[in-house]
Formats: C-alpha cells, sequence, structure tokens
C-alpha cells in the first residue's frame, strides 16, 4: 500500500469509524460503527483482565498539587497537559489538570487503601479519556489530544518479584488480545531516554504499519517504589515494619484500533478480525420479484439460526443491485457474506464468501451444520488474517552487521532493523541523530562482538525504526 496516511484517512470516513471534522484539533467523534468496533476490542480486552484485575472509576480532574508531586513524572508531562483554571466566572483557589494518564489521581487515594500486607495487592483498571496536548502532528486514533479509549491497569504489590510477576501478567494479556486482533508486535525494552517518567523501565509493543514506520500500541511499565516513596503508599509487613510497596502501570489506546484497520485493510478497505467486526456475517439475498417470498423465508429462517448461536448476523434487504451491496460490505470489512438467490435453494446450496481470501465457495446447506461450519470459517478468518500480518512484521525485521547498512536498510525497506550495541546512552542518542531514526529497545540475545556504532564491546540487541 503506497500512500498509507490518505489510505487511513478515507478508510476511517468510508468505513464510517470517526469523524475527524470535530473543531478541536487532535479530537473526533465516534460513529455507532466505529463504536461499536471499540466497544467490542474493549470487551476482549476486559474479558483478559477481568480474571484478575477490578474495574474501577476515578475523577477526570487532578488537583495541580498532587500532579506536581512526582517530580520525575511532571517533567515528562508538564508540557501536554490541559487546565481547568476557572469554575464559571470565578479563578479557581487550586488550578485542576485533565488526567494525561492516572497515576497521581490513584495513588494518593491507594495511600489511604494500603495499610497492612493483607491490604496487598491492588489490581484494578480504567477504560477513560485523557487528555495530552501534542504537540507532534496529530493523527485520528493515532495521536490523539482526547485519548478516548484509555485503558490503564494499576497494581499495588508488597516485593519487587511480585512486581515482576505483574510485568509479565500484562505482557501476556497484551500478546493474546493482539493475537486475537491479529496485530503484530515486538517487544522491546525502552532506552532509558524514552521510558515512561517515573517508571524504573518500558516495556513496549510496537507495530510495523504500512508505510514501514513503527506504532507504540502498547506500554507495560514497571514502576518500582518511586511512586509509593512520593504518595507514601507503604504497609506494615509480617514484623510491623513499614515497607514501600511496588508498582506496576500498563495501558493502551485507541492506536490499537488504528492497529487493527492498518494491519489487516486493503485496496478493497477494511478487513475486520471476526473478534470485532459489528457483524461477522452478511447475508445477501438475491431477490427477483417472481420467487421474493421464497427467498427471503430461506434467508429470514439463515438469519435467526446465526443470532441464535450467538454469531452476529445481519440480513441487507435494500433493494440495491447485489454488486453494489458487496462492494458496501467487503469496504466495511464484513468476514463472511452469504448469497443466497432462488437457484441456490433449488440446489440445496448457499455461496460463502471470505473478505480475507477472496475465496468463494457453494457449500450443502443444512441447517443442523450451518452454524458449526461458520463458526468453524470464522476461527479459520482469525488465524489466517493473525499468521499473514505476523509474517509481514517478521519479513520486514531485518538484522544488520554494518552500520552503514543501518540507514540505508530503513530509508528503503521501513521496518525494524536490528543490530549490536554496547547499550551507553551517549552512543545510542548519536546513533538516533546520525541516521535520524528512533531506538525503539532492546531485547535479551546471546551477543558476540562490539557495538556497530561506537567499537565497544557488545551488549545488547537494539531494534531501531524510524517512528509515528
Ligand atoms: C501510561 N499510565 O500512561 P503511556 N494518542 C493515542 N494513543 C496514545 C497517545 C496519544 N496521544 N499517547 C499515548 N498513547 C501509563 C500506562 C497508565 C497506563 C497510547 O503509559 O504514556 C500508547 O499506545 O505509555 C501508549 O503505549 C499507551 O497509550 C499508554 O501510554
Amino acid at each position: 500500500m503506497k500512500k498509507f496516511n490518505e489510505w487511513f484517512h478515507n478508510i476511517l470516513e468510508e468505513a464510517e469509524i470517526i469523524d475527524s471534522r470535530y473543531p478541536i484539533k487532535g479530537m473526533s467523534v465516534w460513529l455507532p460503527r466505529g463504536f461499536q468496533i471499540r466497544k467490542n476490542m474493549l470487551n476482549a480486552l476486559e474479558d483478559l483482565l477481568n480474571e484478575e484485575h477490578e474495574e474501577v472509576l476515578f475523577p477526570m480532574l487532578i488537583p495541580q498539587s498532587e500532579l506536581a508531586k512526582e517530580a520525575i513524572h511532571v517533567k515528562g508531562f508538564e508540557e501536554e497537559v490541559y487546565w481547568v483554571t476557572k469554575g464559571g466566572l470565578r479563578d479557581l483557589n487550586e488550578q485542576l489538570a485533565l488526567r494525561p494518564t492516572s497515576e497521581t489521581s490513584m495513588y494518593p487515594m491507594f495511600s489511604l487503601w494500603v495499610r497492612s500486607h493483607m491490604d496487598l495487592p491492588i489490581k484494578v483498571y480504567q477504560t477513560v479519556n485523557t487528555f495530552r496536548y501534542e504537540t507532534k502532528h496529530t493523527r485520528p486514533l493515532i495521536r490523539v489530544r482526547e485519548i478516548t479509549t484509555f485503558n490503564e491497569t494499576h497494581t499495588v504489590h508488597a516485593t519487587p518479584e511480585e512486581a515482576e510477576e505483574e510485568v509479565q501478567k500484562g505482557i501476556e494479556i497484551y500478546k493474546t488480545l493482539f493475537d486475537e486482533l491479529g496485530i503484530p508486535y515486538t517487544i522491546s525494552k525502552r532506552p532509558e531516554w524514552d521510558k515512561f517518567p517515573g517508571s524504573k523501565y518500558t516495556m513496549a509493543f510496537d507495530m510495523i504499519m504500512p508505510d514501514g514506520k513503527t506504532l507504540q500500541i502498547g506500554t507495560v511499565h514497571n514502576l518500582g517504589t518511586t511512586f509509593a516513596k512520593t504518595f507514601d503508599i507503604t504497609y506494615e509487613d509480617e514484623n510491623s515494619e513499614h515497607q514501600y510497596a511496588h508498582q506496576v502501570c500498563y495501558g493502551l489506546s485507541d492506536r490499537v484500533i488504528a492497529a487493527l484497520i492498518a494491519a489487516h485493510g486493503d485496496e478493497k478497505g477494511l478487513q475486520l478480525p471476526p473478534i470485532v467486526a459489528p457483524e461477522q456475517v452478511i447475508i445477501i439475498p438475491i431477490i427477483f420479484k417472481e420467487n421474493q417470498d421464497v427467498v427471503l423465508n430461506f434467508t429470514d429462517k439463515l438469519e435467526s439460526i446465526l443470532k441464535d448461536a450467538g454469531i452476529r448476523t445481519k440480513q441487507d434487504k435494500r433493494d440495491l443491485r447485489p454488486g453494489k451491496k458487496y462492494y458496501e460490505w467487503e469496504n466495511r470489512g464484513v468476514p463472511i457474506r452469504i448469497e443466497v438467490g432462488p437457484r441456490d435453494i433449488e440446489n440445496g446450496n448457499i455461496v460463502l464468501n471470505r473478505r480475507d481470501t477472496g475465496d468463494k465457495e457453494f457449500i450443502e446447506y443444512n441447517e443442523d451444520t450451518i452454524v458449526s461450519i461458520i463458526k468453524d470459517t470464522l476461527d479459520d478468518i482469525t488465524q489466517k488474517m493473525q499468521e499473514k500480518s505476523t509474517q509481514w512484521q517478521k519479513d520486514k525485521t531485518y538484522h544488520v552487521d554494518k552500520l552503514e547498512n543501518v540507514g540505508k536498510t530503513i530509508n528503503k525497506k521501513g521496518g525494524i532493523v536490528t543490530f549490536n550495541w554496547c547499550g551507553n546512552t551517549e552512543c545510542g542518542k548519536q546513533i538516533e541523530e546520525e541516521f535520524n531514526i528512533d531506538i525503539l529497545g532492546t531485547q535479551p540475545a546471546e551477543v558476540e562482538g562490539n557495538c556497530l556504532h561506537c567499537d565497544n564491546k557488545a551488549n545488547h540487541k537494539v531494534l531501531v525504526s524510524k517512528t509515528y
């Protein structure tokens, strides 16, 4: 796909995902179809989170004094905070921040909640809107100023080991979600200068977009005891001694929806993984005046059988040419289209079309087997979409062993380039500047030889790319 940006903007409009004409930069309106996709994505995510975490809801406004408490954190966000300074005509005694993220809204309350080790762990999440006055170029769903779908998980633990386990838990949850959505990803540990402000370290998921740049689609942060010290989150251990709690937080956003659109879309338009598709099956009755009743009796029955089995199904009875309907539903990304005409009914067939492969198949119609055929096909579509996008990310990841090939490869092919690196901040920043790229992070690997850039001993495999 050559002009990804143009394609992306068009598809958001054509497939009725969002309307980005709202008169504030970086803020858009979710349209009914987009909202449904968003809801289905959140359901899948919350199903995973609910196994061990509980949903909460904190206020959107944060007193300036709380936001300012954690110095490194506030430094990281100070340029991005929106402030509420007035209540009606009166100036407020204290300015209130629109949350850019919720550490400083939640943690003063955690401090009240945690008394003894019996109160731990706390594992909560919320799905809210957050506000960031982004100064980089804004793009719908990708870099917005009102993040409308901010799903953030916050946990508090007694020991560093439990916090480490939670980091792995967060990574597993995001892996499962992205696999279900067929979103490809690479996980790395962000460099020191790009970790979440106030964290010990950040693990990040990056997807290679169709234009070769990478998009950060989720992050898991080990906060250590930094925030516990600032907000006084302590517990009394078995020996009645006060200990600082260990914390973890992780989050993702509207970007996940951008990622799934980008990962699967094609010239025909949107292609939705079954788990988020508002309609998993669209039935198109092929109607001629003389046999309208026969066809509609059949398709109505089929629709109710599929719906009863929990398959999201819709029938398109509009008085339009079938070709026009096919085009429209393909554009909207519905995974399976079923066509039924009078001749098919006579022959005991229905026609099943797959959006992912474009395959068209005549299947023998039987009320007892149709549900399992459709369910199996939906599962197969999910798997094939996932395999295809994972392969794409793999094919666009290159290992180089000459410095000159770092820039050359990225400029020519895009994607992610990996090479041996010393791990030194100074050296890393020079690499970023020299090649006009970003260091995504490092991955654990047995590394032999020297740093490609400074020739000191290498001890990291580093990943670099052009980023969104
Ligand atoms: C945290 N605190 O905040 P994070 N537009 C769209 N998506 C965005 C934007 C934006 N302007 N900025 C960030 N994201 C932690 C973890 C609570 C939860 C997305 O972490 O600042 C990115 O995908 O890394 C990012 O990975 C995620 O939100 C979490 O934001």
